[in-house]
This record gives C-alpha cells, sequence and structure tokens, in this order.
C-alpha cells in the first residue's frame, strides 16, 4: 500500500491498525468472515472507475467490453453454486437486495409476514424502523416461547390471519436450520410470494452443510460477504419467471450503477465456493458453533434453543442479571469480539438487551477448529466472570493475541 501510504498517511495507518485488531483478535460476529487477499485484490481494483448501467449486453454507457464479461462470470458461477434459474448480482448489499425483491412483487402496503426482529429476524423483514415496516403492512410471526424454535402451525396460523403478499424466511440471529418446504407450503396455502433471506447461511449452503432454499423459494436474497466470505456486497436468486421483474427492481427501480469491482469480486468468490476446501471449510464452522456451544454449554451457560445448527449462537444471560453490553465491552477488551443481542420475549431493551450472538465463520477462516473452539469458550466464561478486573482483561488480550498468532487469517498472510 505504498501510494496510500504517501497520498494518505492517517489512513493508510487507520487500515495498517485494523489489520492488526483483525489479526489480534478472536472475530466472533456472527456476520463477518475474512475475504481472501484475492477478493481483496479484486475489490481494489480498476473496476471501480467504471459505470455499468443496466445489464450485460444492455447498457446505458459505452466501454463496457470488459465489465460485461465480468458480470457475466459472476452471474454464471452462482447459477451454477446455488443451482438458481436466475441471478442478479447488482444489489449493493443485503439490505438493498431485500428492498429490491419488495419492489419486484409488493406495491406499497401490501402485506409482508417475516420473523419478528428480536426474534431473530431482520430490520428488513418488516421491523417498524425500517422502510420494509413503513412502506409495507408488516406483520411478523415469533418463535416458540418455550422451544424459541419456530412452530410452523403457528407460523401458519400468522398467515391465515393476515393473508401477507409476501412471506419472509430467514434470520440474522437464529441458531437453527429452517424447514423451507413447510414455509413453501404456508406461501402456497394463503397465495403469497415465498421469499428467504439466506444472507447469514448462504456459505453454509454453498458447502453443503446447511439445506438450500433455492428448490422451494420464489425468489432468495443474500449478502456475499457473510459466511460466503466475499466481497460487501449482495444477490438475488429467483425463477426465471420473475427475472424481468427483479432485475427492473434493481435498476433502474433502486440502484444505479452497480458497483463493478464488487461484481468481480464475487466472481472470485464464486470460484472459491466451488472448491471442495470450502465444502470442508463450511462443515468445519458448523461443526465449530456446536463446539463453541458445547464448551459454554459446559460452563453453566444458556442458549437459545439449547444449541445450534448453524454457524451462530446466542447465550441468554439474563439469568446473570449481567448488562449483555457491558460483557460485549469486557470481552472486547479482552481480545474477544461479538455483539450483544436481543434474545426472543427479551425484557431488556435492544440497547443493552440480554444475549450474545458468536458465530463461527470468521475464525473456521482462520483454521480453529472443535479444540480451538474450547479454548475461546474457556475464555468467554472466565472473563464473565471478571468482568471488572481490567488486569485480567488486558491478561487475556494478550494471551489471546498470542494464540492467533497461531493461526494465519485470509487477507492478512503479510503479518503472518
Ligand atoms: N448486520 C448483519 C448482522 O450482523 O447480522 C445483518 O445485516
Amino acid at each position: 500500500m505504498n501510494a496510500l501510504l504517501a497520498a494518505d498517511p492517517e489512513i493508510h495507518a487507520l487500515i495498517r491498525q485494523e489489520e492488526e485488531r483483525q489479526a489480534a483478535k478472536i472475530r466472533l460476529i456472527a456476520s463477518e468472515n475474512y475475504a481472501s487477499s484475492a477478493v481483496l485484490q479484486a475489490t481494489g481494483s480498476v473496476l471501480t472507475n467504471k459505470y455499468s448501467e443496466g445489464y450485460p449486453g444492455k447498457r446505458y454507457y459505452e466501454g463496457q467490453q470488459i465489465i460485461d464479461q465480468v458480470e457475466a462470470l459472476a452471474v454464471a458461477r452462482v447459477k451454477e453454486l446455488f443451482a438458481a434459474e436466475h441471478v442478479n448480482v447488482q444489489p449493493y448489499s443485503g439490505s438493498p437486495a431485500n428492498i429490491a425483491a419488495y419492489l419486484a412483487f409488493l406495491n406499497p402496503g401490501d402485506t409482508i409476514l417475516g420473523m419478528a426482529l428480536p426474534h431473530g429476524g431482520h430490520l428488513t423483514h418488516g421491523a417498524p424502523v425500517s422502510i420494509s415496516g413503513r412502506y409495507f403492512r408488516a406483520e411478523s410471526y415469533s418463535v416458540d416461547p418455550q422451544t424459541k424454535r419456530l412452530d410452523y402451525d403457528a407460523v401458519r396460523q400468522r398467515a391465515l390471519e393476515c393473508r401477507p403478499r409476501l412471506l419472509v424466511a430467514g434470520h440474522s440471529a437464529h441458531p437453527r436450520i429452517l424447514d423451507f418446504q413447510k414455509f413453501r407450503a404456508i406461501a402456497d396455502e394463503v397465495g403469497a410470494i415465498f421469499m428467504v433471506d439466506m444472507a447469514h447461511f448462504s456459505g453454509l449452503v454453498a458447502g453443503g452443510a446447511h439445506p438450500s432454499p433455492i428448490p422451494y423459494a420464489d425468489v432468495v436474497t443474500s449478502t456475499t460477504h457473510k459466511s460466503l466470505r466475499g466481497p460487501r456486497g449482495a444477490m438475488i436468486l429467483c425463477r426465471d419467471q420473475y427475472a424481468a421483474a427483479i432485475d427492473k427492481a434493481v435498476f433502474p427501480g433502486l440502484q444505479g450503477g452497480p458497483h463493478d469491482h464488487t461484481t468481480a469480486a464475487i466472481a472470485v468468490t464464486m470460484k472459491e465456493a466451488a472448491t471442495p476446501a470450502f465444502k470442508e471449510y463450511a462443515h468445519q464452522v458448523v461443526k465449530n458453533a456446536q463446539a463453541l456451544a458445547a464448551t459454554l454449554l459446559a460452563k453453566g451457560f444458556s442458549l437459545v434453543t439449547g444449541g445450534t445448527d448453524n454457524h451462530l449462537l446466542l447465550a441468554d444471560l439474563s439469568a446473570t442479571g449481567l448488562s449483555s453490553k457491558k460483557v460485549a465491552k469486557a470481552l472486547d477488551r479482552a481480545g474477544i469480539v461479538l455483539n450483544y443481542n436481543t434474545i426472543p420475549f427479551d425484557t431488556r431493551k435492544p440497547t443493552d438487551p440480554s444475549g450474545i450472538r458468536m458465530g463461527a465463520c470468521a475464525v473456521t477462516s482462520r483454521g480453529f477448529k472443535e479444540q480451538e473452539m474450547a479454548f475461546v469458550g474457556e475464555k468467554i466464561a472466565a472473563v464473565i466472570e471478571r468482568l471488572d478486573d481490567e488486569a485480567f482483561l488486558a491478561r487475556t488480550a494478550a494471551e489471546v493475541r498470542e494464540f492467533c498468532r497461531r493461526f494465519p487469517a485470509p487477507g492478512l498472510e503479510h503479518l503472518a
């Protein structure tokens, strides 16, 4: 980064510091990962200089000789990896992808039914503070009060009550596999479009570690940077019959020119995700999340649903009376980065709720296996015992830094 160093030493130094942070800490934020150097290089390429409104072969600007090939390659690779009929790789990120899907199928005021935000859904699944909750009549379904899992009879009941035009399945904080077939049946019964937001688990789907929603859903959205380990971006996969509506909704409906540097990086990501190594990675992510769950359970933690079958877990700290925000901040000072999170039926406020969320995607990318996850669980438990002991937190951070040195992260090999 010599040019950056010469032009802007302040930003250069900050990026270097962020590299150090990502190398030295155990990163458990369930939506984060380490993109490979190849992905980072595509993202940082001259493709950022181009405008290309439209789609390959049908652009509104000239000079698309290369860009058309880049986008066609990205689309072809996503199609092949996920066995999708039609793919759009232009959404800027997950929220715009979801809004574009709504724009394709809905009019303002139409009803959408999605998982309630405090129960693990996403803001764009109809939360009142989101455009999805303001421009549409947003209804929600919840998890079962006892099991904290989805009760599909209850989801069906909600659908029969509110007759949604579009039913959304997907989550950003639910540790269990969804039954897409049951969702499909509910959507069919009420005549709804069935949309799946697989942003969190699309990498697991790509690697065969999670069922695919593609055979069941009318439309599937996903970011490309979470379990897929790609650039900050998104994509929409849909049945051929909806291709024109989706493409028109993304451009010109919602967005202008696509981010071609991101499109190239998505193509690279798909190539990486099609390898046997990625398949192994996806399965290891699940094993690692389960290993962390097992350690925490052995330490007496309460986990929402009692464990996980995907990449994430949610610990319910309500019985401890601790502020999960304080816990998350202390863990960060101890070198373990996660986020405080609401849990289903939380009695505390969202800005300081009862849960912490942990994901295994990033640490698995740097080579952690079950044994390392046990170390992570032990450290989390130890920190929670001594939240106010700053010397202990500093010692733990040093120990974590040493531990992490043995596991060079993708994209940060130059620090190893
Ligand atoms: N912000 C993402 C997450 O952390 O789950 C979802 O968009």
